[in-house]
């Protein structure tokens, strides 16, 4: 008699919708974007919300996009009474919590464009995080008002 062979695999996917989620990895990113910027501007940047609604803290520790010649992590903080910008390591995504990466804040750098960004593009992104899992996503390009207060900013 032969055995009987089932599949006692249940459906992988739990409860809950990770837009970008891979790897089992309880990292959800919701609304990324990337600055639009001006002819000539060799740089942007990429915002966009982290959540780890998992129960073991992680960390973004590098990304990736063929947009640019090289993408680091970056944040502002104030140096000697200046709002400065600076590489990070890593991006702490403590368990349960929601991480925003937002103009003035935490980013992507993208340095060295490789083509210029327009509204309406998107631009692929690649987040690697510290245990190895990777999430790829698709950032659109949006105009960003940057200084506020009724001015645009422009020249
Ligand atoms: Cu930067």
């Amino acid at each position: 008699m032969q055995p009987l062979i089932r599949s006692l695999v249940a459906a992988a996917c739990l409860s809950g919708t990770h837009l970008f989620a891979a790897d089992g990895a309880a990292i959800q990113v919701t609304d990324p974007y990337v600055r639009a910027v001006p002819p000539g501007q060799p740089n942007s940047a990429a915002f966009m919300t982290l959540s780890n609604t998992g129960e073991t803290p992680r960390a973004l520790v590098a990304a990736e996009s063929d947009a640019a010649a090289t993408v680091e992590l970056h944040t502002h903080g104030m140096v000697d009474g200046m709002m400065r910008m600076r590489r990070v390591d890593r991006i702490e995504l403590p368990a349960g919590e929601q991480v925003a990466l937002q103009p003035g804040g935490l980013h992507v750098m993208l340095i060295g464009l490789t083509q210029q960004l327009e509204p309406g593009m998107d631009v692929a992104l690649t987040l690697v995080l510290n245990d190895g899992s990777r999430l790829q996503l698709t950032a659109p390009v949006r105009r960003i008002d940057v200084g506020g207060m009724g001015g645009h900013g422009g020249h």
